[in-house]
């Protein structure tokens, strides 16, 4: 297959549009969809400091990359959850990629530098590690955005951003419905703006970059994501947009465009259920 834009070998093809993209053009149009995404949300301001919080897996080693390339000021900070070989590796991995890349990578380790173990905590509470893990990630990651002043970058893709709507919308959590955004908003001097730039690329896309280029990055999952209700959700959107090209940008794109809409009509709901 060749490249719609060059005719040089394509790595890539969009069934919806029928073009397929060699290495250089999907760049080229991952670096447009970033960019897209931080104007639409207004994530960043020109010169702003970004912390991108890189797990070694592949969407936050190219959220990295990519901003990069965009010529933002960027900084890595990993996380060691202390995770047995699955923490060495991601470590490791995060290491070797800001090397390459000729940037600095901060690496706090949640048993060294907090004296936590994620494991351990999670069945003295009776609560899941992801729980734990997640409340101690935020806490963490929050601390060295605001200690650094950046604005936190998080790798989120429309894969994840698609599958925590559906989850919330699962459970009918409104809260999280009504507070959901790309860009979240620093209302403290503790807490620092928090933003989500790959919003519009999807986990495809994500992989076959980071192949294509030979972005090394962490391929066994954590051993405890599959026990996380949100993977059997984006397992579930996975098959759907496999059948059906687009369905999860649309969803996503819908959401936050229909939003203020939606918001109004949810505020109408209680006086119709309960009269
Ligand atoms: S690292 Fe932590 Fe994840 Fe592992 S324990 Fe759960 S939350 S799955 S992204
Ligand atoms: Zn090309």
């Amino acid at each position: 297959m060749k490249c719609s834009r060059c005719g040089s070998d394509a790595v890539i093809f969009y069934p919806q549009s029928r073009q397929a993209l060699c290495t250089e053009h999907l760049q080229e149009y991952l670096l447009r969809k970033v960019t897209r995404a931080i104007r639409r949300f207004k994530m960043l301001e020109r010169g702003e400091k970004v912390l991108v919080a890189v797990s070694g897996g592949k969407d936050s080693l190219l959220l990295w990359y990519l901003l990069k390339e965009l010529g933002h000021t960027v900084e890595g900070v990993h996380i060691n959850l202390g995770l047995g070989d699955y923490s060495k590796l991601s470590e490791e991995v995060s290491r070797r990629f800001a090397e390459r890349i000729g940037c600095r990578l901060q690496v706090i380790g949640v048993e060294e530098d907090y004296g936590i173990n994620i494991v351990g905590t999670s069945r003295r509470l009776h609560r899941p590690p992801c729980s734990v893990c997640g409340t101690v990630k935020r806490y963490v990651l929050n601390k060295a955005a605001v200690e650094s002043g950046s604005v936190l970058a998080t790798g989120h893709n429309l894969d994840d951003e698609a599958a925590t709507l559906m989850g919330n919308i699962l459970s009918w959590n409104l809260e999280q419905l009504r507070r959901a955004s790309p860009a979240l908003p620093s209302n403290h001097p503790k807490l620092a703006r928090r933003i989500k730039p790959l919003i519009y690329i999807t986990e495809k896309e994500s992989a076959t970059f980071c192949l294509a280029r030979g972005i090394e990055y962490v391929l066994p999952e954590c051993p405890y994501s599959l026990a996380a209700r949100l993977a059997v959700v984006k397992d579930a959107l996975a098959r759907v947009e496999d059948k059906s090209p687009g369905t999860l940008l649309n969803f996503v794109d819908s959401f936050y465009r229909k939003r203020p809409e939606f918001l109004r009509s949810i505020s109408f709901w209680p006086s119709l259920l309960f009269p």
